[in-house]
């Protein structure tokens, strides 16, 4: 399954070759010895052998991993491997793994000073973005500065103008969507399913008719909280005032580079999900509810971008959630007052027999829009206690709760508002995706005291805790599974792409109740000491990279040329660069220092990653050499004439790969947790070079695009949609690395896998809305006067432009 945003990663190369063989570890043979008694019948052996079996292969690449590393990394020759055609030859390494130097760039007054474009002095200038009273060290007294400074807090533009649909051109749409509606009505509607008879709108299933699980489940009960150990390194802003001042100027020309995007997303594509930075369009990939500004509310907040964030709450207060948007809005751009679409009074052809670039998705991708769109009205409730974001979180959430009513408690992947599937089967499923939406339902439980939103996402979690498989990696996922069908688990096995959060979820469950259900960290625990001995291993054919580890993908049991084939595809991804923030959290929730090692050893990995290319950026995915191919090998000649052997690939060890930048967060993530959990300033710098870095290749007129061919001197720029997440996250993560460590410590917030923060019941209050601290006041936040819900300028449109079109 592709997922809108590239999500999906399926190793492209063949499965690397298992050879070698080594001694199977004692804890490896203690598990398999376990996992075959557990097995009853002769025919359950048999499928525990052969499962058995598959895993002793994959210890055995693992252990032949491991082992090549001794002599590769430290540049000794090895005679006796069969996998070195050249053994006799000294080999040749970069320092640090990498042939390109990204020094740090200066914080002030021009951290683009060496490049040629002016983006200091003219995207980012101060005369654009007036810097917030205080925000940075010096020049702060700039006369200049200074008389900006009325501007404090506030962007350069208003929204785009939309051209509001007259009320009754609106009105007959409705008209034309209820009739519609009625001819569906014909067909079998589900227990609790309906529509509204003036709009056409569904109507929510009510509570007492979903379907809440087999008469056997029952919620385990909640035992008492435990007192989390403390997770950030200091406790109290230590910091130099050198220092102060050279976060502050960071943090500077990180809130101007949010407003150049912002700026624009607000002239070219407000409301609609994402910018076109090239063509200055805009395109609706998640529902055309204005994905950008949902993602971004939390970021405005902590970057005391108040304005911003009303401008942005009015939009909210008007989404209409049963309303899906066709996904290009050039289909139905914004008509004006002398172009309106004609709705007739013809006969009223069926809405889903729409032409294709007119008609609506056939549902919401449920986990983008719990963790987009959901997650961020609960994070600006907790940052900003505004009752709106509480009220229409609540409103989403009942609209979500069906998409769980199945027979598994699995979520449907892409859910059509309104339906409801009263205990049927989900069929496959992505595990991120079923895995973690929990952090949001439970927080919605937590503020609101319904117990409704936990009970849910728990049916779903029990499910998973429950699978009874006879082949599976011990304790992990592959990244499809089918709850009806749990007795073979074949497949990919990944921290990467449809993996990832289902891990960071169970870990960030433990912080959010803490502690209260033993299930999250028991299972989040077993899952990473197996992924440490089947998914972890050395990086060993980047000769000069020290110390550096990654999470490569498990192909388990797949069919392949009438074969079932087991084995590890070396690779390093953007997705799983997530990991090493989890493994450094983790290691101090649950006391598991080895994890912290891990995790410096892959952060060392990721670092190497946008250090080892001409952007300076990271790509997508790396596929690495395996150590047992000895294809890897070319000879050099050196400049002094001898003969030396080189890994091939540029990055060195790389055999092929993604090179395209969607500006993803994963790798800035960590380096924040990194940073926050040992105070090592390190962390901040690499973070410095690689924003600086960022900014420099993608920003154009319009803000940042996307590029392919990021190892390249001059990168492609692409004109697809900003992701929100660059709002959410991306940008949320650069800003918080250079904050001081009160700035939403790790000790009193839990961040959910869209950068949402959540505040945390032990440190903080239950209910946010007697606690603000991401609002100033200056506005009281309160109810709007007008109804909500009633559709944004960008969903009226085209509503109008479907009903014009349905009436023939
Ligand atoms: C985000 O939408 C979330 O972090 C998700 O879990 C996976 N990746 C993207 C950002 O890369």
């Amino acid at each position: 399954m592709m997922r809108p945003d590239g999500y999906s990663r399926l190793g492209a190369d063949p499965i690397s070759p298992v050879r070698g063989a080594a001694a199977v570890p004692p804890s490896w043979q203690t598990t398999l010895h376990h996992y075959a008694k557990s097995l009853g019948n002769f025919r359950i052996a048999l499928a525990g052998l052969i499962a058995c079996m598959t895993l002793w292969i994959v210890v055995m690449f693992h252990s032949a991993t491991s082992s090549s590393s001794a002599s590769h990394g430290k540049g000794r020759t090895n005679h006796s491997s069969p996998f070195d055609p050249y053994p006799d030859l000294p080999v040749f390494a970069w320092r640090n793994g990498t042939q390109f130097r990204h020094p740090v760039p200066p914080s002030w007054p021009d951290p683009w000073a060496s490049s040629n474009t002016k983006i200091a002095q003219h995207w980012l200038s101060a005369t654009r973005f007036p810097p917030f009273e205080d925000a940075i060290g010096v020049d702060a007294d700039d006369a200049e500065l200074q008389k900006l400074r009325s501007k404090v807090g506030i962007g350069t533009t208003r929204p785009r103008q939309q051209f509001q649909v007259p009320e009754d051109t609106l009105q007959r749409a409705y008209k034309v969507f209820a009739l519609s509606r009625g001819d569906w009505r014909r067909q079998r509607l589900h227990r609790g399913e309906g529509f509204n008879d003036t709009n056409g709108r569904p109507l929510q299933v009510p509570r007492d008719q979903l379907f809440r699980g087999p008469t056997w489940w029952k919620m385990r009960s909640l035992g008492e909280a435990i007192a989390m150990p403390q997770v950030q390194a200091l406790e109290r802003d230590e910091r130099t005032e050198t220092q102060k001042v050279q976060d502050s100027q960071r943090r500077e020309w990180i809130r101007r580079a949010f407003l150049h995007v912002w700026e624009s997303y607000k002239v070219h594509a407000w409301g609609h999900d994402e910018l076109r930075p090239l063509s200055a369009s805009a395109d609706d990939k998640f529902s055309g509810w204005g994905a950008t500004i949902f993602d971004a509310l939390d970021t405005l907040l902590v970057m005391g971008l108040e304005d911003e964030y009303l401008l942005g709450r009015e939009h909210i207060a008007r989404v209409d959630f049963t309303y899906l948007a066709p996904p290009d809005p050039t289909r139905y751009a914004t008509p004006s007052e002398d172009n309106l679409p004609v709705i007739g009074t013809g006969r009223t052809g069926m809405l889903n027999a729409m032409p294709s670039p007119l008609a609506s998705p056939p549902g919401i991708p449920t986990f983008e829009t719990v963790i987009r769109y959901l997650g961020s009205m609960i994070s600006a409730y907790d940052l900003s206690g505004d009752p709106l974001m509480l009220k229409r979180a609540v409103e989403l959430g009942d609209w979500l709760l069906p998409s769980m009513s199945t027979r598994s408690g699995l979520l449907v992947p892409t859910y059509r508002l309104g339906l409801h599937p009263d205990g049927a089967v989900v069929g496959q499923v992505c595990i991120a995706e079923v895995g973690s939406v929990s952090l949001e339902f439970t927080r919605l439980s937590q503020i609101t005291g319904d117990p409704i939103y936990f009970q849910t996402i728990s049916r779903a979690m029990d499910t998973l805790d429950n699978f009874k498989a006879q082949e599976r990696v011990p304790h992990l996922f592959p990244t499809q599974i089918n709850p009806e069908e749990q007795r073979f688990l074949p497949g990919v096995y990944s921290f990467g792409g449809q993996g990832d959060s289902y891990y960071e979820y169970l870990l960030k469950m433990h912080q959010l109740l803490d502690g209260q259900a033993e299930q999250y960290s028991r299972m989040y625990k077993a899952a990473i000491d197996s992924a440490r001995q089947v998914l972890l291993h050395p990086i060993t054919v980047v000769p000069g990279l020290e110390d550096a580890v990654t999470f490569s993908d498990l192909h388990f049991n797949e069919v392949r040329d009438g074969k079932m084939v087991t084995g590890l595809v070396p690779k390093l991804d953007h997705l799983t660069a997530f990991a090493a923030g989890m493994l450094s959290l983790g290691s101090r929730l649950l006391d598991r220092a080895q994890d912290l090692v891990t995790a410096k050893q892959f952060m060392n990995a990721c670092i190497w990653a946008y250090d080892s290319t001409r952007t300076g950026l990271g790509a997508e995915i790396l596929h690495l050499w395996s150590p047992q191919d000895p294809e890897r090998w070319t000879k050099v000649r050196m400049q002094d004439g001898s003969e030396a052997k080189a890994i091939k690939g540029d990055p060195t060890g790389v055999r092929s790969g993604e090179f395209r930048s969607i500006q993803r967060p994963e790798t800035v993530e960590s380096l924040w947790y990194l940073y926050r959990v040992t105070g090592d300033r390190v962390y901040q710098d690499k973070g410095w070079t690689m924003f600086t870095n960022w900014i420099k290749s993608t920003i154009v007129e319009h803000g940042l695009a996307n590029l392919d061919q990021i190892n390249s001197a001059e990168p492609v720029k692409e004109d697809t949609g900003i992701e929100s997440f660059v709002f959410g996250e991306t940008f949320k993560y650069y800003y918080l690395l250079f904050s001081p460590p009160d700035l939403l410590s790790l000790d009193d917030w839990v961040f959910t896998t869209e950068a949402h923060s959540f505040k945390l019941r032990s440190r903080g209050r239950q209910d946010s809305s007697a606690s603000a601290p991401f609002w100033s006041g200056r506005t009281r936040l309160e109810m709007p006067s007008y109804p909500l819900g009633e559709g944004t300028v960008v969903q009226n449109w085209a509503r109008v432009v479907q009903a014009a079109a349905a009436v023939r």
